[in-house]
């Protein structure tokens, strides 16, 4: 089994400080939850930005900060950003991250309810384009699929060449709207994907242990943080993104299964190094 990659998604767009006040808003913020999500042992920061006030941005230039504040602290991390952004915005404003040469980006592969009115859309011909301004510029894309239709989705886009192989998933469990996170639910989407496929998986909620603890031990990799979930167990609210990861790598070491550094992680994803 491939060496265990922690991704740490540690902002989102969705958590705020009202649901727990360590989320971070501030560059400073973000770089120092970055810092303790990969001293902890995270490879990866799929990453999210705010303004200062907690207002979700897809702004280049607020990325461009953040990265570079976050490279000062942990050089060697990935950095994952999200292409996604929040709930409505457009596809440009969506895509600006991308114009800096990420090594990696999420590509989302389906429109999903998200709780209440929301609705997290991505038609077609959205992905279509993503994919493109993705594989144009070099960056491998994290397939973002949060039911298993939206594999369904990437596997066609894969035959007709707008998504290159090997695919990389991330399976989002629990979304209120997609599919939900029992363990057969993730054995669906596991047996889903074509073989030499990677795959991690990110649990919502009360979702996210049991969801990387089985995704840890099929073989896939692990994503945890307060985009997802801001709870460190029942009722006690984790007081960083690094609290977080070391509980993966707790698991993971009860399993058996050692932690990828930065390098081992690219070499599993087989990402060209920038
Ligand atoms: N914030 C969600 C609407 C991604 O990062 O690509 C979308 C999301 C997915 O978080
Ligand atoms: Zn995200």
């Amino acid at each position: 089994m491939d060496k265990l990659i922690i991704t740490a998604c540690i902002c989102g767009a969705e958590v705020t400080k009202e649901h727990n006040a360590a989320v971070p808003y501030t560059v400073a913020e973000i770089a120092e939850e970055a810092r303790r999500a990969y001293e902890a042992g995270a490879a990866l920061i799929h990453l999210h930005v705010r303004e200062d006030d907690g207002t979700p941005t897809q702004s280049a230039q607020r990325f461009a900060v953040c990265i570079d504040a976050i490279r000062a602290v942990c050089p060697d991390v990935i950095i994952q950003p999200s292409t996604g952004g929040a709930v409505g915005m457009s596809n440009d404003e969506r895509l600006q991250p991308i114009t800096l040469n990420p090594e990696m980006a999420t590509l989302d592969c389906g429109t999903c309810n998200f709780g209440g009115d929301e609705i997290f859309v991505n038609t077609e011909n959205t992905i279509i384009e993503f994919a493109e301004k993705m594989n144009a510029r070099g960056i491998k894309p994290e397939i973002e699929v949060f039911d298993k239709g939206m594999i369904d989705m990437a596997l066609r886009l894969h035959k007709k060449g707008y998504i290159k192989g090997p695919m990389h998933f991330d399976f989002v469990m629990g979304v209120n709207g997609g599919i939900s996170g029992e363990p057969r639910d993730l054995l669906f989407m596991r047996e889903s994907i074509p073989a030499g496929s990677t795959f991690t998986t990110a649990g919502v909620g009360r979702f996210q242990f049991p969801m990387v603890t089985m995704s840890m031990l099929l073989g896939g990799h692990a994503r945890v943080g307060f985009e997802d979930n801001i709870y460190l167990s029942k009722g006690v609210l984790a007081r960083s993104n690094g609290e977080l990861v070391e509980k993966a790598v707790r698991i993971a070491n009860e399993l058996g299964r050692a932690i990828a550094s930065p390098d081992e992680a690219r070499d599993i994803l087989g990402l060209a190094r920038k």
